[in-house]
């Protein structure tokens, strides 16, 4: 390795751990400490990645130019239950987007890549990051070796669980070729086949197909997006009947099948503690009179900003999910 990658490389794993993600490599199974993980890409795994995409998304991204990438995973901070049964009536917001969990995994990456842009002097298109964007971050998560996809489709990133949200940078350089005798490096954590199979590392456990209250966790591993509830919830389209009638207690955002999981660790160390970090948000349940009586403008004012207040998400929308929402508590599920 030349001195050149050697500095590149181990840069780039400092700027990491400043931002609080351990390497895979290091984690063996064990929770890391910390909130975060990360685990490099090599430029033959992320080719193969890079195949699957569709041409417009490969030029959106800047894919075919990049020699590598890592993937990096953020977890929630506590506990997701919410009392559905609560006072005031109030309809539950997903863990992730009580506070913004993509938007302070965005800025923590950025800051990476401003880091590393600034040290080596490339040009801002060299580097991106990708958190919900539109290319499929998983499969990145699973071939950094975070950890294989449980049956309710979900990564269950080692040592922290299914409580994540996943990110990625793809680099001009290839951190896997580099990484492997650094403490960080990834040499132990070579994903499998089976890895991308959504339920082949769960063996005979099915809380996550028990706990759906829709009924879309398929027993062969992977969900039904059609009866998928949080599918629902973030879509206008009109919500299929039985979907309707099972409606969970949310608004936007449903956690059934992540927290019945037994790899899902309770009171994890979170990203909410740090300093700088992002604190806005619905918070973890929002009052249904609020909800059903405020003016579109009022519902707007309260949700800029937060993870709710996507340009995609009307009043409309929390309105119906609302009503839904309403409907559950009077069946009381
Ligand atoms: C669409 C979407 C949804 C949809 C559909 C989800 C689904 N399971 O199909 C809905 C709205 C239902 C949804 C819900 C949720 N979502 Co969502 N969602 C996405 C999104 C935007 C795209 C996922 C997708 O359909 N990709 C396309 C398909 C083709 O690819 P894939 O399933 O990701 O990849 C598999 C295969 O195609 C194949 N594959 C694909 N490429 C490659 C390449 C190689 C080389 C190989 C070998 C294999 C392979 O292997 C992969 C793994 O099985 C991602 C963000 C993103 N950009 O990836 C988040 C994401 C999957 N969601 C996430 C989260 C947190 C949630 C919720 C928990 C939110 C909530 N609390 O309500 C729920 C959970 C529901 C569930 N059990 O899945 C996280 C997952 C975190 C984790 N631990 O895995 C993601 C990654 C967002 C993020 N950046 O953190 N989501
Ligand atoms: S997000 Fe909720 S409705 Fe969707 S699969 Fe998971 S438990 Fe079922
Ligand atoms: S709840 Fe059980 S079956 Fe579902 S993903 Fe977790 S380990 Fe796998």
């Amino acid at each position: 390795m030349t001195d050149e990658q050697s500095d590149r490389s181990r840069f780039l794993l400092e700027a990491l751990a400043a931002e609080g993600f351990a390497g895979a490599g290091a984690r063996a199974a064990a929770a890391p400490g910390g909130p975060g993980l990360w685990g490099p890409i090599g430029k033959r795994e992320l080719a193969a990645w890079t195949a699957r995409l569709p041409p417009e998304t490969v030029a959106r991204y800047g894919a075919a130019g990049a020699k590598g990438a890592v993937a990096c995973a953020l977890a929630y901070a506590d506990s997701l239950e919410v009392d559905p049964f609560g006072e005031p009536p109030a309809a539950s917001v997903g863990r992730f987007a009580r506070d913004d969990s993509y938007a302070e995994l965005a800025r923590r990456l950025a800051r990476v890549r401003d880091s590393l842009r600034a040290r080596f002097g490339w040009p801002k298109s060299a580097i991106r990051v990708l958190v919900n964007s539109q290319a499929p971050e998983k499969p990145l998560a699973v071939l950094a070796g975070l950890g294989p996809v449980g049956r309710n489709s979900l990564v269950l990133v080692r040592g922290l669980g299914p409580g994540v949200v996943l990110g990625a940078l793809l680099l001009p350089f290839d951190p896997c070729a580099e990484a492997a005798d650094k403490p960080g490096g990834r040499s132990d954590a070579r994903p499998e086949a089976a890895d991308f199979e959504p339920g082949a590392c769960c063996g005979s456990c099915r809380a996550c197909v028990d706990a759906c209250p829709t009924g879309a966790v398929l027993e062969g591993g992977g969900i039904d997006t059609a009866r998928c509830a949080q599918a629902a919830a973030s879509s206008e389209a009109a919500v299929p009947h039985g979907v309707a009638a099972a409606w969970p207690s949310i608004l936007y955002g449903c956690d059934r099948c992540l927290a019945a999981c037994p790899f899902f660790v309770r009171n994890a160390p979170g990203w909410q503690g740090g300093e700088g970090a992002l604190t806005t948000g619905p918070g973890s349940s929002v009052p249904l009179d609020f909800l059903l009586g405020a003016s579109d403008a009022a519902l707007e004012a309260a949700f800029r900003g937060t993870a709710l207040g996507l340009g995609w998400m009307k009043p409309a929308l929390w309105r119906r999910n609302a009503a839904l929402a309403a409907a559950s508590r009077t069946r009381g599920v």
